[in-house]
């Protein structure tokens, strides 16, 4: 039993199926943790949704932006937009099933490692680890994203569902000390958990900066990552920011999405050994 952790997959099925060739994935024994964003704007959203339902237990998903969306899309809330490449979801006999399924998964999973055939040389000592979309608000402690993610998680999986979804949208507040209602509550971490990268330096979210730390020279702004406390003590797998490519100043911190949906390569970490495999873009688009 091995535990895998892939990062955005965006409709890239052929580069997921690949991968998990590459390491021999064993469906009825090993785990594949899944960092959100499975659909948008590549060829396959449709194909990559189905198959990581049929994992059943042995798949692991966090919801991204993108998966928000396209609930909210299917709920009639939202247009797609053409490059957003859902038609075939829209389209599918089995649409309904597949977005109940969508909307049951959580924001937040811990990565469980306590199976005992593991090796022991791995060089992390710290004893939790957690995925997120796009990672941890530096305004929380880890019980606050605990809880967070289970408020939201409930709202998701109630028949209120598509009220919640159309409340999601909107930059505020941007600050966790001002999020008072359930809404905002809501709001605040939907967009913490799946559109974060920078934030201002007391903690509150900037929506605007893409690009790495290294390209973006904002004095008031820094990586969420340098804020959190959180990491200090716990590991964190990511996905959500492409232009970092799978590097972060933190030995402890993992982005997984390298922007294969952008031509670049899926990531796929095999959690024992840290190893990494990757498979190149089969397209660029
Ligand atoms: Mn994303």
């Amino acid at each position: 039993m091995a535990i895998y952790l892939v990062g955005d997959i965006q409709g890239c099925f052929n580069e997921l199926t690949s991968l998990l060739s590459k390491v021999n994935f064993d469906r009825k024994k090993d785990i594949l943790y899944v960092a959100g964003d499975l659909v948008a704007r590549g060829p396959d959203s449709l194909e990559t949704l189905r198959f990581v339902k049929s994992l059943g237990k042995h798949a692991k998903v966090v919801l991204g932006n993108h998966d928000l969306h396209l609930l909210a899309v299917h709920a009639g809330i939202k247009k797609a937009k053409k490059s957003d490449n859902l038609s075939a979801v829209l389209a599918a006999p089995d649409v309904n099933e597949l977005m109940d399924w969508l909307a049951a998964q959580p924001l937040l999973q811990k990565i469980s490692n306590t199976e005992p055939c593991f090796p022991t040389e791995s060089s992390h000592h710290e004893d939790t680890a957690y995925m997120s979309h796009a990672g941890i608000s530096p305004q929380w402690q880890l019980v606050d994203a605990l809880e967070q993610a289970e408020f939201v998680h409930t709202k998701l999986a109630s028949s209120d569902r598509n009220t919640w979804l159309a409340l999601m949208y909107g930059e505020e507040p941007n600050n966790w000390h001002k999020a008072k209602t359930d809404v905002e509550k809501f709001r605040y971490s939907i967009n913490a958990f799946t559109r974060m990268r920078f934030c201002f330096l007391d903690g509150s979210l900037e929506f605007t900066q893409k690009e790495s730390p290294e390209n973006t020279n904002i004095d008031n702004i820094v990586a969420w990552y340098e804020l959190s406390k959180t990491i200090r003590y716990t590991q964190w797998v990511f996905g959500h920011w492409a232009s970092l490519m799978g590097k972060s100043s933190h030995s402890n911190v993992y982005p997984l999405d390298t922007g294969c949906v952008w031509g670049n390569h899926l990531t796929l970490l095999r959690w024992h050994d840290k190893k990494y495999f990757k498979q190149n873009a089969e397209m660029n688009n």
